[in-house]
């Protein structure tokens, strides 16, 4: 594998999921595959899982990384073509990548949506411009569309606690009082899709995902309705993605929050949300304390997601 940034680059998912549970099981029986390599994370956008996970997965794999935070410390970049640059960015995105490619093996990249313009988010613009001119592999710490480490690592996680054969999968909108990217759910959509799970979304009118991400995705506007029955409910909030409110924040109704009451509805479901997470906003206290509440062990499993997928990169390094 050479680039990571969507669930087809993985093939076939069940191997994925076997390479996995292999690499859960010691994940530090590859530590020579990385040896004298050294990956590069260049973060545009703040993490705390994202950081700690891939570095330890590269970690378990023997490799060195390096850690940037473009935003503190290095040089504020332009990244439109054609601009004189006598503002404040004293460097352009175009030097900068190959730049960084000089200095690794595997980048990774997180570059959230702007919401400035919908053509460039939904094209990915700098996550192209790393894979076009770094020289090197590249894989997505979350992009503009997608966060694939965070859906693989769901999808570990939904295989280890499931207990029928094709669990009920409800991801339900919740509100969030700022604007945040549909990268989660797109991604956990498309790999929901990609499995042969039953899978609902249910999100208030307005806030409809790209009908590229949904797939054969059941809609359901009734929260309490799409509940019924549930095995998991996966929580996110995302802002509109439809014209003329894309980017924007259309509601904050509380009677979205995922609460004790609504969990009653479920089939005992497990609670799922890829954190960070705003308390008594998008979940209660009560659920997200509860026994059925996952969030915990989904996030470890970000180390196995990402120790996966760089293991893969690194057996294809030319
Ligand atoms: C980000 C988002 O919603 O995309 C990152 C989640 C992993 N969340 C926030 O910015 C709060
Ligand atoms: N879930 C996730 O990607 O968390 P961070 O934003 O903290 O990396």
């Amino acid at each position: 594998m050479k680039n990571f940034t969507c669930v087809q680059d993985l093939g076939d998912l069940k191997q994925a999921l076997n390479d996995a549970f292999e690499i859960k099981k010691d994940r530090f029986q590859f530590t020579e595959l990385g040896k004298n390599k050294t990956l590069l994370m260049i973060f545009f956008n703040s993490s705390l899982r994202t950081r700690l996970s891939t570095q330890k997965a590269a970690m378990n794999l023997g490799m060195n990384t390096i850690v940037l935070d473009v935003n503190q410390g290095a040089w504020k970049l332009e990244t439109e073509r054609g601009v004189v640059m006598d503002g404040d960015k004293p460097e352009h995105l175009l030097e900068a990548v190959p730049v960084m490619g000089c200095y690794c093996d595997v980048i990774g990249v997180r570059s959230f949506a702007k919401f400035e313009n919908k053509d460039d988010d939904y094209n990915e613009k700098i996550l192209s411009e790393f894979i076009r001119y770094s020289g090197r592999p590249v894989f997505s710490m979350e992009a503009a569309t997608r966060h694939p480490l965070q859906s693989f690592a769901d999808l570990i996680t939904i295989e280890e606690y499931k207990k029928t054969k094709r669990p009920k999968v409800v991801m339900t909108w919740a509100p969030h009082p700022k604007s945040l990217p549909q990268a989660v759910p797109n991604s956990f959509a498309e790999w929901m899709n990609a499995m042969d799970y039953e899978f609902i979304i249910t999100q208030p009118e307005g806030y409809e995902l790209d009908p590229k991400f949904v797939g054969h995705a059941q809609v359901e506007y009734d929260q309490k309705k799409a509940f019924e029955g549930a095995d998991f409910i996966y929580a996110k909030n995302w802002a509109a993605y439809r014209d003329p409110n894309y980017g924007k924040v259309l509601s904050m109704d509380r009677n979205w929050t995922v609460d004790a009451e609504k969990m009653m509805l479920t089939n005992n479901a497990y609670f799922m949300h890829c954190l960070p997470v705003r308390r008594n906003m998008i979940v209660s206290d009560d659920v997200i304390e509860s026994p059925q509440s996952i969030v915990i062990p989904e996030a470890a499993n970000r180390e196995i997601s990402a120790e996966t997928v760089l293991k893969r990169i690194l057996m294809d390094l030319e």
